[in-house]
């Protein structure tokens, strides 16, 4: 193996379940991923991002009943929708990970057998309750009152009650070592409202975790052992408990357990993003099984929260669930990315609503980005033969405005490290907001009258600015700013952070400059 010459960057979204069509929520994490892995790509890290979908247990095997389709064939064509929406929303994957293939059945098997070899699994019953909406085993103390006197799982999923032979993994051993682990990395779980939940969780104690089910079988197999004695009912019976088929993926991805894998040296990963539901199977039990196995937790997990629409929850009995590919189709791909990672502080729920979209759209993209490109470089195209003029002297008001958008990468980045998307955006439209008030103030229209060479100066000024504005949101815009760039006359290798210190050259023609971001009006129903 030959060691990376660049730092390197791994980052997962979750896997998503193939029960249903991908929607707004599911194309929000990986449009949020994509962000950060374009931003490290950009920044100069070796990136390797990670998606997929996640095929086996009850609900999937329960859709697929439904739909009157044997599993595979019901999550082979699911699978595909997903990484259709993937490739639709623009998210620039480097592998699509599948956990119905023959790498990641084997690296689940690898697994196992470690915790096996290390004395976490033993074999007995469980009895206790199950919700299959969620995939998880609640604690009676956890239930809350439903309609009827029925119990409910806290997220509102039904339960069953469940009695059958099971493995069971020792998690109540690791209570101690995972608190001593959160202590010794304050940064493993954020943001910082979902730590405490964590750490009050797991302060509360812990149960052994049953890992293994009988009573049915869309799932992968639990190795056959000898080494557990006469217990054991011959372990093909058993399959793996969904989530620890399920998170093993992200070993799975990087070749494990070949550790001479070109991919191992990717692990551990550096963030797992996931949506706040499911912060307790990536923050307690994901780096128990890892530590109990021998290998290295992951660095981070971030978990963000959840979008409603128009106020109500996204539900398929509703009928108000949001289809990005429709939205997409609507608005265009660039707008719909923004808005999501504009509209609400990553972390917190947000509500999504027509309404706010395009106000977005017209106000912060048309008006406030579009508006200035297009008077700037449209004065260029007729005062100064549509090419570049050069950089001049510096007034006080221009060294200002190109001063901050020379802070906008280190700002940018300090941001998005905190996954703080919309501080990111905000720093940007502070800059375009600040460029919009000195064209204004400068009147370039009317310096043609009296000033040439000043017209001239800032005109490039405006250009400079720009150009650190279109660089910086690369990453959120990804065509728009491809379109932009090339309008303000920056080559397309020399679109990186580190360009920036490089001016470009003058007497560049630019092309003729065309509107970026049209204005959405609504048409009456
Ligand atoms: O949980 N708002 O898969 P899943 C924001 N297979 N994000 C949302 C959302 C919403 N309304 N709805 C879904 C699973 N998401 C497991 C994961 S990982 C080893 C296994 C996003 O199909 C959010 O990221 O239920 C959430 O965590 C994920 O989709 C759940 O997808």
């Amino acid at each position: 193996m030959t060691e990376p010459t660049k730092s390197s960057f791994y980052l997962t979204t979750p896997i998503y379940y193939v029960n249903g069509e991908p929607h707004i929520g599911h194309a929000y994490t990986s449009i949020a991923a994509d962000v950060l892995a374009r931003w490290q790509r950009l920044d100069g890290k070796d990136v390797f991002f990670l998606t997929g979908t996640d095929e086996h247990g009850q609900k999937v095997e329960k859709a697929a009943l439904d739909a009157g389709i044997a599993p595979q064939a019901f999550a082979d064509t699911v699978s595909k929708s997903f990484r259709d929406m993937a490739d639709a929303m623009g998210v620039s994957y480097d592998d699509f990970i599948r956990t119905t293939e023959p790498r990641h059945k084997e690296a689940c098997a690898a697994l196992w057998r470690r915790l096996e070899a290390a004395g976490q699994i033993y074999l007995g019953a469980y009895e206790g309750w199950y919700a299959i909406r969620d995939e998880a085993f609640y604690g009676e103390d956890e239930l809350i009152a439903g309609p009827n006197g029925s119990k409910l799982a806290p997220s509102g999923a039904t339960v069953e009650w469940v009695r059958e032979p099971s493995y069971f993994f020792r998690l109540s051993e690791w209570q101690d070592r995972l608190l001593a682990f959160y202590e010794a990395h304050p940064d493993f779980i954020a943001p910082q409202a979902r730590r405490n939940e964590v750490l009050s969780f797991v302060r509360g104690g812990l149960n052994d975790l049953s890992i293994s089910r009988t009573t049915f079988r869309w799932g992968v197999k639990v190795p056959r052992s000898d080494d557990m004695g006469d217990q054991v009912p011959g372990d093909p019976a058993h399959i793996m408990y969904v989530w620890l088929d399920a998170l093993t993926n992200y070993l799975s991805a990087c070749g494990f357990p070949d550790e001479t894998a070109e991919r191992w040296h990717y692990w551990p990963a550096n963030l797992h993003l996931v949506g706040k539901e499911i912060v307790r199977f990536h923050a307690i039990y994901w780096p128990a099984f890892l530590m109990a196995a021998g290998i290295a937790p992951p660095k981070r997990v971030y978990s963000h929260g959840w979008w409603t629409v128009e106020g109500e929850k996204m539900s398929k009995s509703v009928g108000n669930v949001v289809d990005p590919n429709a939205l997409v189709a609507e608005f265009g791909l660039d707008p719909v990315r923004f808005f999501l990672l504009r509209e609400v502080p990553f972390g917190n729920d947000g509500d999504f609503s027509r309404r706010a979209l395009i106000s977005r759209m017209n106000v912060e993209l048309a008006n406030d980005l579009g508006n200035l490109a297009q008077r700037s470089l449209s004065l260029i195209a007729r005062n100064c033969d549509g090419v570049l003029p050069a950089q001049g002297a510096h007034t006080e008001d221009d060294t200002i405005i190109l001063s901050a958008a020379a802070a906008l990468p280190g700002l940018l980045r300090a941001a998005i490290t905190r996954c703080a998307f919309h501080e990111a955006l905000e720093e940007v439209w502070k800059v375009i907001r600040a460029a919009n008030g000195y064209i204004d103030r400068q009147a370039p229209w009317a310096l043609k009258k009296t000033d040439l060479a000043r017209m001239a100066d800032v005109l490039r000024v405006l250009v400079d600015v720009q150009r650190a504005v279109a660089t910086v949101l690369q990453p959120f815009m990804p065509g728009s700013m491809d379109r932009m760039l090339t309008q303000l006359g920056v080559p397309a290798q020399g679109r990186g952070l580190d360009d920036l210190a490089t001016p470009l050259p003058a007497g560049t023609q630019l092309p003729a400059p065309a509107g970026i971001f049209p204005r959405h009006i609504e048409t009456a129903p």
